[in-house]
């Protein structure tokens, strides 16, 4: 009986110490060696959390010594740093973390650590968390809010601090040094005083990492929450309530970073209900935060209900306001110019603000693109936005390069990433979806990265070892060959196989409204609803054809971007096929480069995404010896509802358009297999 016991004791402490279920995230624990450091710096908190990070993860020569140097130097930009393996040079604090973070990573994921220089490419790179005060996350799709609680008595927990220290440090270990902790539909209450005392307790455990908090307000809060008469940015009481506010917010928060607007846009009030302008608006809240170095960043998500094209609207609202901002104010774009949808061309903003500094937006939470439930990794979606010339001064103005000080003197330099994070206990609901986070932060730290070493160095730290046996470590040629060479190609195609199955060819916006933009749902259209909510108005799809026509004998959005692009957007033989129906409405006939017909070819891509959804499947159910059971299993589950989705998507879509084009499906696709009634049902059905 003892013996039994005794038995199961060890089977389990072995399961333990296996057991992954993806709480630590890419930076998985490590037997350390002994390290010695030596700091030059006065300590500090970062500076202490830079030496515990050492000695907790150090895998290079045992008893070596590292160097912490704090020293300005003219090649180093904001917080970046020099490395060697002897050790870090950097001129801030952070730097020397950012430096020790790359020390370990080359050394977990089997880099030589020869001396280099590093510099992020912006100054900000933040996070924007869409988490309510009740503890709700607008699009999450992993749980509650880390910061917020429902039934908040505003007492805050050793857990509540201990989660916001790991993901503080998830954070630092990729450079990401900011976060906008509450959503930006914001609620007034956010800036009361019983709330802000929460908001200091998240600033103070983020700081040791590098960390800064910033708020979402909302642009009312004077009249809301102050009980003044108006909110007019250029009333005198408002401009002093927002100075009064931001000296409160200071006085518990020296490091305050800073507000992010989001006004005058889908309801949500601002200085357009004055009669003033965006510049109005965002420089009241900018002079407000000057005396403590504080940040306004504006967004230029904005539309009003239109017939027209909602695609135009930030462009037109915001290029006449060019050089009207003050300093401390950015404008953040989103990458495209409508939504976040899974393709759309970049934002016509991106480069054409040349005075203003302008930083774009990317959303990590995946809510155009399958939740938390469909694996599709987003850094090659964030590397094409980022890599497109806007050409707005000269061949090579990418994205990238408008947004980073490269191109224009920008006062500031940011980028911001809509959190997918959750309690959950792998703090993003699908375990790939953790790579979105840290493929945010990387390219955020550096713009011109590529997605597959980005990939490469997530999968190392993320699943290397897993097992624990030498059929899982890096080292291993197998584990080379047959994990993470397909699961990378795997990552790698991923969104190109959400978009194949979902919005091909420059369909966008036409996913299921009812199940909170999962699954398929171009039909959609309940009455009275406003044109630019319904797929409808983005597909256009009726027996002449589909697709909406942004060509100057359309909207005329192709306008707004620069030549050479714009009369290449403009003609069906040049617009490149992925952007095809963004800027085009084509017969069903319309003869692709290909030699397709266009509804051959919408028939092939969606046909072309289920299969690679099951190849995923078949992909990872091969990865089994090198993948601890629990993460193993639950990516198969969510593999198989992905598999499920894709075909959804497939037969919807094209049952649905073949009402319009009449056209047979080709004997080479998959026939359907729902009916469009069943699957218009499905979506009706009230969700649980
Ligand atoms: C849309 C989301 C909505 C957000 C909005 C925004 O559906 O929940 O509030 O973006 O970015 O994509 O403000």
């Amino acid at each position: 009986m003892k013996r039994i016991i005794f038995s199961v004791l060890l089977l389990s402490a072995s399961l333990l110490a296996k057991a992954e279920d993806g709480h630590q995230l890419w930076l998985r624990s490590h037997q350390a060696a002994p390290v010695k450091v030596v700091t030059t710096a006065k300590n500090s908190a970062v500076l202490a959390t830079a030496r515990q990070e050492l000695q907790q993860g150090w895998q290079g020569n045992p008893g070596a010594t590292v160097t912490l140097t704090l020293r300005k130097d003219k090649a180093i930009k904001y917080d970046g740093y020099r490395i060697s393996p002897t050790g870090v040079q950097a001129s801030t604090e952070a730097g020397l973390l950012y430096g020790v973070f790359e020390l370990l990573r080359r050394q977990q994921t089997g880099q030589t650590a020869q001396a280099d220089l590093s510099n992020p490419s912006y100054e900000y790179r933040l996070l924007n968390h869409w988490d309510n005060p009740d503890g709700s996350v607008e699009r999450g799709y992993a749980g509650q809010s880390i910061f917020w609680r429902k039934d908040s008595s505003f007492v805050t927990t050793n857990r509540d601090k201990v989660r916001w220290r790991e993901y503080a440090r998830a954070n630092a270990s990729v450079g990401i040094n900011g976060a906008v902790i509450n959503n930006v539909n914001a609620s007034p209450k956010i800036l009361s005083a019983e709330y802000l005392a929460r908001v200091k307790a998240v600033a103070d455990e983020l700081r040791p990492y590098g960390v800064k908090t910033y708020l979402a307000v909302k642009f009312s809060s004077p009249a809301l929450l102050g009980g003044l008469k108006t909110s007019d940015p250029l009333d005198p009481a408002v401009v002093k309530w927002w100075q009064s506010k931001a000296k409160e917010i200071y006085r518990q928060i020296p490091d305050f970073g800073g507000f992010l607007v989001k006004a005058s846009s889908e309801g949500q009030p601002g200085p357009q209900d004055y009669g003033r302008t965006h510049a109005d608006g965002a420089n009241m809240l900018a002079d407000a935060l000057k005396p403590y170095h504080g940040l306004v960043m504006w967004r230029a998500f904005v539309y009003s209900p239109t017939d027209k094209d909602r695609a135009k609207q930030a462009y037109n609202e915001f290029v006449p306001l060019d050089g009207k901002f003050r300093d401390n104010v950015i404008v953040q774009v989103k990458n495209g110019p409508v939504d976040f949808q899974p393709r759309e061309p970049f934002s016509p903003l991106f480069g054409a603000m040349k005075k203003t500094s302008v930083m774009p937006e990317f959303q990590i939470t995946q809510e155009y693109l399958g939740h938390s439930t469909d694996l599709a990794f987003l850094s090659t979606m964030w590397e094409e936005c980022l890599q497109s010339d806007t050409y707005q001064a000269g061949p090579g103005s990418t994205v990238a390069r408008c947004t980073d000080g490269s191109v224009y003197p920008q006062k500031h330099t940011a980028m911001a990433g809509v959190a997918n994070t959750g309690l959950d206990r792998n703090w993003t609901g699908h375990d790939f979806a953790q790579a979105n986070w840290y493929a945010f932060g990387r390219l955020a730290w550096n713009n011109q990265m590529k997605s597959a070493q980005i990939a490469d160095e997530w999968l190392k730290l993320t699943f290397a070892g897993a097992t624990g046996s030498a059929a899982s470590a890096t080292t291993d040629s197998n584990w080379n060959t047959n994990f993470l060479a397909p699961v990378k190609q795997m990552m790698l195609d991923s969104r190109e196989a959400v978009l194949n199955y979902s919005m091909p060819l420059g369909l966008h916006h036409i996913m299921s409204a009812t199940r909170g933009h999962y699954g398929p749902g171009p039909w959609w259209a309940p009455p009275k609803m406003r044109a630019d909510w319904t797929p409808g108005y983005y597909h256009q799809a009726s027996e002449n054809g589909v697709g909406f026509d942004r060509t100057k004998a359309g909207s005329d959005a192709v306008s707004q971007y620069h030549e050479p692009l714009a009369s290449q957007l403009n003609n069906p033989n040049t617009c490149p096929d992925e952007y095809l129906l963004w800027f085009n409405h084509l017969p069903w006939d319309f003869k692709m480069k290909s030699g397709n017909t266009l509804w051959n070819e919408l028939c092939a891509h969606y046909d072309k995404g289920v299969q690679q959804a099951r190849q995923f499947q078949r992909i990872w159910d091969q990865t089994q010896p090198y993948v601890d059971a629990e993460r193993f299993a639950a990516v198969q589950n969510k593999l198989r509802s992905q598999s499920g989705n894709a075909v959804q998507w497939k037969d919807a879509c094209l049952l649905y358009f073949q009402q319009f084009s009449h056209m047979p499906i080709p004997a080479t696709v998959e026939p359907p297999m729902h009916t469009l009634e069943a699957v218009i049902a499905d979506d009706m059905r009230p969700q649980r």
